[in-house]
């Protein structure tokens, strides 16, 4: 993929995911390198307990640690943070727990390349296998308050892999530390006018991201915070 002379960053927020961080790193990398796209990865620990800091140390480009844990949202927020200070014209944020699919990157690249500022990546466009249904449920609950609360239609408000332009990078604010955040995201490409859209994607649904990541409980903690919210600001 010919990204010209642009610099790409990969952001990845890792919060104890000493089991499985290597596994995505590497993957990742190889991927890229197939690919031929050329991207610097940085790795958000985010006050990990356990050895991910460490194990991601040597296959990262770079690493910053918080000294204890703040949330999705605070890692997404040092990492555009390093993007917008290092002048990168692209970023794409990609969770570390070995869900996503870097095949998925050049057609991200690839809509950022022709204008878009925001590329989400869509887990309901297409084929939507081995999601079970009551997640779905939750999710598309999140995609209508994100519209109510954030004016912008999404089919996938919650997902962790985004594309975002030099203008993205420089201009999005995120202020919720926890996993408000990708709601979040749509309010800044409103109040922003940021130029969106969305790539369908390949989520992998193994036990080890099951068992780890958000339950419908914590999602249904995230959309009463978000409703709390939208009371509060009226
Ligand atoms: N749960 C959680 N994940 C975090 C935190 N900080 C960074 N992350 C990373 O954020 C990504 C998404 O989290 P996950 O729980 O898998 O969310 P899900 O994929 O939406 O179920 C993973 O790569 C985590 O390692 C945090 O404080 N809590
Ligand atoms: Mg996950």
């Amino acid at each position: 993929m010919n990204l010209k002379n642009s610099k790409l960053l990969i952001i990845v927020p890792a919060y104890n995911e000493s089991g499985i961080i290597a596994e995505t790193l590497t993957t990742l990398r190889s991927s890229l390198r197939k690919a031929k796209v050329v991207a610097d990865i940085l790795v958000v620990d985010d006050g990990s307990t356990d050895s991910t800091g460490s194990i991601a140390l040597p296959l990262a480009t770079y690493l910053l640690t918080h000294g204890r844990n703040c949330g999705l949202g605070a890692a997404l927020a040092t990492g555009i943070e390093f993007a917008k200070r290092e002048g990168y014209d692209y970023c794409i944020t990609f969770d570390s727990d070995g869900q996503h699919d870097a095949g998925d990157i050049p057609r991200a690249l690839a809509k950022l390349e022709s204008g878009y500022d925001v590329v989400i990546g869509s887990r309901f466009i297409g084929t939507h296998s081995g999601m079970p249904k009551a997640r779905r449920i939750v999710l598309f609950i999140g995609n209508l308050i994100t519209f109510l609360f954030f004016g912008v239609w999404t089919s996938d408000s919650q997902s962790g892999f985004r594309g975002l332009s030099k203008r993205a990078i420089q201009s999005v604010a995120i202020k919720s530390n926890r996993m408000e955040v990708s709601s979040e995201f749509f309010g800044e490409i409103h109040r922003l006018g940021l130029k969106f859209t969305e790539i369908p994607i390949h989520i992998r649904y193994t036990t080890y991201s099951l068992k780890k990541g958000q339950k419908n409980s914590g999602s249904a903690k995230v959309l009463l915070k978000l409703l709390y919210r939208m009371f509060e600001s009226t």
